[in-house]
């Protein structure tokens, strides 16, 4: 009889244990998994593909005192996104700009409403188009120096996702940018 008994507390325990294991392993999101699991290759095979490709990043290096400069890439996205804004480290002050004609003066002007970016097109950022605006800053960019910058981009859902890019500093060249009145 009570080897029964404890063969029966034995196979409950079991059962509990499993309903258990069942519930955390298959009914938990991966993103309520503490972090270590995310790396098991459980949930390696739910990893989104990469929305973003980014080249030729660069950004134009400054001389002392100069306050802005710009960062310049080539962006095709993999589906209908928008560049909604852009981190660096170096400066908090970080907006996306278009270049356009304002009576006979080429200007600048922010893209309020973020850079489309239509799917499997690419999306030229060069000086005279397209760039983004580092303000604000506190030191010179240094020829060669290599600069994070995050992207921040968002497709249909409007959820936020972020891309790091590093962008190297290249030397002066071309006419100097005329910035706008802030
Ligand atoms: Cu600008």
């Amino acid at each position: 009889m009570r080897l029964r008994r404890v063969l029966l507390a034995i196979t409950a325990a079991l059962l509990l244990w499993l309903i258990w294991l069942y519930a955390f392993l298959v009914r938990v999101p991966a993103e309520a998994w503490p972090l270590q699991w995310r790396l098991s290759p459980l949930s390696v095979a739910h990893a989104a593909p990469p929305v973003l490709d980014v080249q030729n990043a660069w950004v134009r290096a400054t001389v002392n005192q100069q306050k802005a400069t710009g960062a310049f890439m080539t962006l095709k996205a993999t589906q209908p996104l928008r560049l909604i804004g852009v981190e660096s480290s170096l400066t908090k002050t970080v907006e996306v700009h278009e270049m356009a004609m304002d009576g006979n003066v080429m200007r600048m002007r922010r893209l309020a409403e973020g850079l489309t970016l239509p799917a499997g097109t690419s999306v030229e950022l060069k000086p005279g188009g397209y760039h983004i605006m580092l303000m604000d800053l506190k030191q010179a960019v240094q020829e060669g120096q290599v600069i994070p910058l995050t992207l921040i981009v968002e497709g249909a859902d409007k959820k936020p996702q972020r891309i790091t890019v590093q962008a190297t500093a290249r030397p002066l060249q071309g006419a100097a940018m005329q910035h706008h009145a802030k």
